[in-house]
């Protein structure tokens, strides 16, 4: 895949100019000629980078860089500053600001190709990074750091733009038996086929997370409380239907699942810990009705923390 690249620069000059000094990079180079629209651009595409002019007309370059910083869908987008400017201050600024790196107008064609393959080359080992500390090393799926931020963001998008997000929590049921009637290596087992069945299972949009031992908790993106049920009763049955074989014997694993859907709440009441309460409450049900089965979640008239 190759990199995308956002330039958000006030001057046409400047855009035709990077076009032709960054062809042979084999990236992909989307311009913006104005502040806003660089940041609608940057959150709609998230590139990997952005070349950012420090003297924009209506916001600065600095206030931009900000703006970016502080918003979680744009804030790990690495940022090199074009600048008139050489200035010790104004260097010094950006890179306060959380710059990367900066590039002085006019462009030294090789510094600026060298730069943008430096910011390139650091972003790919961050994500790379990022992705491995953020995979639970049992089970391939995500872990609770991930879970919060990822849930983090999806709620915000809730709140803010009325995207629907579903959060089903899932527990094995009885698992503490398993463990105990066929040795502990038995039931990681267990954990990891789970792992593998729910990113069978599930949408690549989605997000199977380890929420802790052997419960589960799944992040359905644009997703209502009906396509949860779906995709619950769906692994619910499948996990039913897996034979485990310590042995020579045949084990059933089942497991209890809980939904709770972000439609449940008005905006100005939806948060992660509320969804959880929710979803968890479902699930307790599910085990006291029998286990082996999925509950949608209620909203309680006073909302719980
Ligand atoms: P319930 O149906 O009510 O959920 O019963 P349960 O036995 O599953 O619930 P409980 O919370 O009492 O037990 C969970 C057990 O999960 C206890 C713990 O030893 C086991 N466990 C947690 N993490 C792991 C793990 O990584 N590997 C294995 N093998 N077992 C684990
Ligand atoms: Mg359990
Ligand atoms: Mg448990």
């Amino acid at each position: 895949m190759p990199h995308t690249v956002l330039a958000i620069d006030d001057s046409p000059d400047v855009h035709r100019l990077l076009d032709v000094r960054l062809k042979l990079e084999g990236l992909i180079l989307h311009h913006a000629l104005d502040a806003e629209a660089g940041l609608a651009t940057a959150r709609e595409l998230r590139p990997d980078l952005i070349l950012l002019d420090v003297d924009l007309p209506t916001l600065t370059g600095f206030e931009v860089c900000q703006r970016l910083k502080v918003d979680p869908a744009t804030a790990q987008i690495p940022i090199i500053f074009l600048t008139g400017a050489t200035e010790v201050h104004t260097k010094v600024q950006g890179f306060d600001l959380g710059a990367v790196d900066y590039v002085t107008k006019p462009f030294e064609p090789a510094e600026l190709r060298a730069r943008v393959r430096a910011a390139l080359r650091t972003k790919r080992y961050h994500d790379l990074l990022a992705a491995r500390s953020n995979v639970d090393g049992l089970t391939g799926v995500w872990n609770r750091s991930y879970f919060n931020q990822r849930m983090g963001d999806e709620v915000s998008a809730a709140v803010r733009y009325g995207r629907t997000v579903s959060l089903i929590m899932l527990d094995v049921d009885n698992f503490k038996s398993l463990n105990d009637s066929y040795g502990h290596p038995f039931g990681d087992r267990v954990l990891e086929d789970l792992g593998e069945l729910l990113h069978t299972l599930l949408r690549t949009t989605d997000a199977p997370c380890r929420y802790g031992g052997e419960e589960f908790a799944l992040i359905l993106s644009e997703t209502n409380e009906a396509g949860a049920q779906i995709s619950a009763e769906r692994l619910r049955e499948r996990l039913a239907e897996c034979p485990f074989r310590p042995g020579d014997k045949h084990v059933k694993v089942t497991a209890s699942l809980g939904i709770a859907c972000s439609t449940l709440f008005e905006p100005k009441e939806l948060t992660v810990s509320r969804m959880v309460t929710v979803a968890d409450d479902a699930l307790y049900r599910a085990k006291a009705e029998g286990r082996n089965r999925v509950c949608v979640g209620r909203r309680n008239k006073d909302v719980r923390d």
